[in-house]
């Protein structure tokens, strides 16, 4: 049995190498498909402190798909899946009654953990990689659609317009494909999957490299958004929303946690101001917890944080203080 977690995901160099999600299948409306965007057929599973997940649940509100897709989200806190079988941890459902914010029953298939409901979806055990979050889950084969968030979120943009209470909104405009997708690159590589590079590295080389790689990139946003509100220029893009879910975090857990010290994000301007204008100017605030975010991180590790201390929240750190970004003049108006 092959139950592994991220942390397991190691080069023998220290190096954090993700593994590719599993389940690949897509929701289209193509004659013959065989998941069809339907209302009421669909439900997300994912943990309100992932951020991969989360990612999933800014496009459903983003879209305004909250009526057609319900939602189903793990403590935070990761404890023994199968404890007779192996040493595995990782998410559990909130426990019948229990009252834990942001945290759900499966109200849906009954599993008590996330690996429950991967061995439901393959009819047996599943034992080829992670049981991660977030789960686009098919009702009506009982399967799993697909766990790969970047694709879970063109999904929700683009194939579930019909039942879409925002129709037309569209987070990846094909004029700015080419940009979003070269954005894409490097925000997942240097800061998505940056932070965890840094944080899950065993070698000294491999942390200084992805640390390097990571304040790189930062500072290339904080220029970016200089010059436009946001990344690919004057329209929220999918891409602002990956690279929120991150920033959103940064502060709070990884500059501790992750060791991703070099700067805080207090301390760029630019991307500071960015961030409270994402959380309240477009509602991605609504679906931040940041209770279920700092337990997750410094509770569910015993390996990094052995006695799951949560330390206290670092001053500065308000998403909902005023900004600026929507009356400060952007040098890319000012060329035109
Ligand atoms: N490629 C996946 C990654 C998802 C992922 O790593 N999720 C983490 C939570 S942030 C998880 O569920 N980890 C469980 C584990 O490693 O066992 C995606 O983007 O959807």
């Amino acid at each position: 049995m092959n139950a592994q977690t991220a942390l397991d995901q190691v080069s023998t160099q220290g190096k954090f190498i993700r593994k590719d999600s599993v389940f690949r299948d897509w929701v289209n409306k193509a004659e013959g498909s065989r998941f069809k965007p339907e209302a009421n057929r669909y439900a997300l599973y994912v943990s309100k402190a992932c951020p991969w997940a989360n990612r999933c649940l800014h496009f459903l509100s983003l879209k305004g798909l909250e009526h057609a897709i319900d939602v189903y989200s793990v403590h935070p806190t990761w404890g023994d899946t199968k404890p007779q079988v192996d040493g595995h941890r990782g998410w559990h459902f909130a426990e019948e009654g229990a009252n834990v914010p942001g945290v759900t029953t499966d109200g849906l298939n009954g599993c008590k953990t996330m690996r429950d409901l991967y061995d439901l979806a393959v009819k047996g055990v599943w034992d080829k990689s992670a049981f991660t979050t977030p789960v686009l889950w098919c009702k009506q084969e009982a399967t799993i659609v697909n766990n790969e968030s970047s694709e879970i979120c063109r999904m929700l943009n683009s194939e579930f317009e019909d039942v879409a209470r925002n129709k037309g909104v569209d987070l990846y405009p094909p004029e700015l494909a080419d940009k979003v997708k070269e954005l894409e690159r490097w925000v997942y590589n240097d800061i998505n999957n940056g932070v965890y590079k840094c944080g899950f590295a065993t070698s000294q080389g491999a942390y200084e490299e992805a640390s390097a790689a990571l304040f790189a990139a930062l500072d290339r946003v904080e220029e970016i958004l200089g010059g436009t509100r946001y990344l690919a220029g004057d329209s929220l893009t999918g891409v602002d929303v990956w690279l929120f879910n991150t920033l959103v975090r940064f502060d709070p857990v990884y500059v501790v946690y992750f060791k991703t010290c070099k700067r805080t994000i207090s301390s760029y301007h630019n991307i500071t101001n960015y961030i409270r204008d994402l959380y309240q100017t477009r509602g991605l605030g609504k679906d931040v917890d940041m209770w279920n975010i700092r337990t997750h991180y410094f509770t569910s590790h015993p390996k990094l944080n052995p006695y799951g201390i949560v330390p206290v929240m670092p001053d500065g750190v308000d998403y909902a203080a005023a900004h600026d970004r929507a009356t400060r003049e952007y040098s890319s108006s000012k060329r035109t």
